[in-house]
């Protein structure tokens, strides 16, 4: 699961997105599901004996940066694995326009959000029909902007609360916001009692890196990705305690800030600030002993996988393996005291738009494995995780040539994705 009861680029391929494209169509009724055969680069089509091969790294393409190193064997491009689950895929909904998270609702049906109109559709459990959700407020849908997560309350059985993140329009800018909703499920749905329960702070006039990811602690506790807004007027802020950018934050289920986060008391402190030093966070998930794991989007050539504990400076922009997409350096050392470690860093990149880590059963195989929706890369990433280190690598779906933009764990064990873009579709993913 992506987070106790649910679960983001390079920089230039957002610009390809930019562009708003006309309303989406409905899913059509009598559209078929269409089975597409699982095949194409590391994935198994037969299944294979013995033990898992372990062996060259996946990425074959040199590094951006070859002057920086690793800071610990198989901190990046771990050995290349290749799974022995058959699996199929399964084109269950869409097209959806540019799509950013799914969730599942909890008889079935699935949220989707569409990113640039600001939708929040409910899409039936065969994936073929949706309704929009009355009550959206507005969103500033420019480029990486728009209306992003969205996640169950807790206790949604009894409470029917949902939160969303999305992309504020402000004076001065915009910057994202967390809404707290009573979902209506009436026809048409609609969200009632909204508040904005979280600001990111200070307000920018930027359409990119605001993160967005929400996960549910186990404790009830809301963890909020964010990011430093591109711009350099944010970026230096990323590791500035006054400011929520380039932070996770941790909040109540209310907005409250909660007594033990760990700069609250702090002078000049933003107290609900969890972490800091990050790029531009738009994947995390739990993983099963409820600890907190995040993807970043780096710089070209440092995408990163973080354990995300209480108080920790990730380090950017101060340390990475990344330069600018210019090619201009950024940082003078991958390493730096007082700085965390990534646990990975992907160089060339693979932009990682969202993490799940599977718990299910339906795969006995990946029970435990790391899923990266990746972007740029066009794959769902497979990672092995042994005593925090990556120890195998593959990527999924190669033969699909899609931006794969969520990646989450459905209630009955199945894998669910979108892809990215304005025909953008929702896979499931099964054993076969
Ligand atoms: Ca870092």
């Amino acid at each position: 699961m992506r987070g106790a009861s649910l679960v983001m680029t390079a920089t230039f391929l957002s610009f390809l997105a930019g562009c708003n494209k006309p309303s989406p169509q409905p899913v059509q009724p009598d559209q078929e599901t269409k089975v597409v055969p699982a095949k194409g680069h590391g994935q198994a089509t037969e299944p294979l004996v013995g033990p898992i091969p372990r062996g060259e790294p996946v990425e074959t393409a040199p590094p951006n940066v070859p002057e920086f190193k690793p800071a610990f064997p198989e901190q990046t491009r771990a050995p290349g694995v290749h799974t022995q689950q058959k699996f199929r895929v399964l084109e269950l909904g869409g097209p959806f326009d540019e799509p950013w998270a799914v969730e599942f609702l909890p008889d079935g049906r699935m949220f989707v959000t569409e990113k640039h109109a600001g939708k929040l559709l409910v899409i039936t459990k065969d994936g073929k029909s949706s309704a929009a959700v009355q009550g959206i407020p507005s969103v500033d849908g420019r480029d990486q902007g728009g209306l992003l997560d969205v996640t169950l309350s807790p206790g949604h059985a009894t409470d029917k609360l949902i939160y969303l993140s999305y992309y504020e329009k402000r004076e001065g800018g915009n910057g994202l916001a967390v809404l707290r909703a009573r979902f209506n499920d009436v026809s048409p749905p609609r969200i009632t009692e909204t508040q904005v329960i979280f600001r990111m702070l200070p307000t920018l006039d930027s359409t990119k890196h605001a993160g967005g990811r929400l996960v549910f602690a186990k404790d009830g506790t809301l963890f909020v990705t964010l990011g430093e807004r591109s711009i350099m007027e944010g970026r230096v802020q990323a590791r500035d305690l006054g400011s929520h950018l380039g932070k996770i934050v941790r909040i109540a289920a209310d907005g409250a800030v909660p007594s033990d986060n760990p700069f609250v008391g702090k002078k000049g402190a933003r107290p609900e600030i969890w972490t800091l030093g990050h790029r531009n966070v738009l994947g995390a998930a739990l993983d099963a002993k409820g600890r907190l794991w995040a993807i970043e989007m780096g710089p070209r050539g440092g995408d990163e996988l973080n354990l995300i504990e209480r108080g920790n400076d990730y380090g950017w922009p101060t340390i990475g393996y990344g330069e600018e997409y210019s090619g201009e350096p950024i940082h003078e050392s991958t390493t730096a005291e007082g700085l965390q470690q990534p646990v990975y860093y992907w160089d060339p990149v693979i932009s990682p738009g969202a993490l799940m880590i599977y718990g299910g059963e339906l795969f006995p195989e990946w029970k435990g494995n790391f899923f990266v929706a990746g972007l740029s890369s066009q794959a769902l990433i497979r990672l092995i995780v042994e005593d925090d280190r990556v120890v195998g690598e593959e990527r999924l779906l190669t033969d699909r040539a899609a931006r794969i933009r969520d990646v989450i764990e459905g209630p009955d064990g199945y894998i669910y994705l979108l892809t990215d873009g304005g025909e953008g579709k929702l896979l499931k993913l099964a054993p076969q």
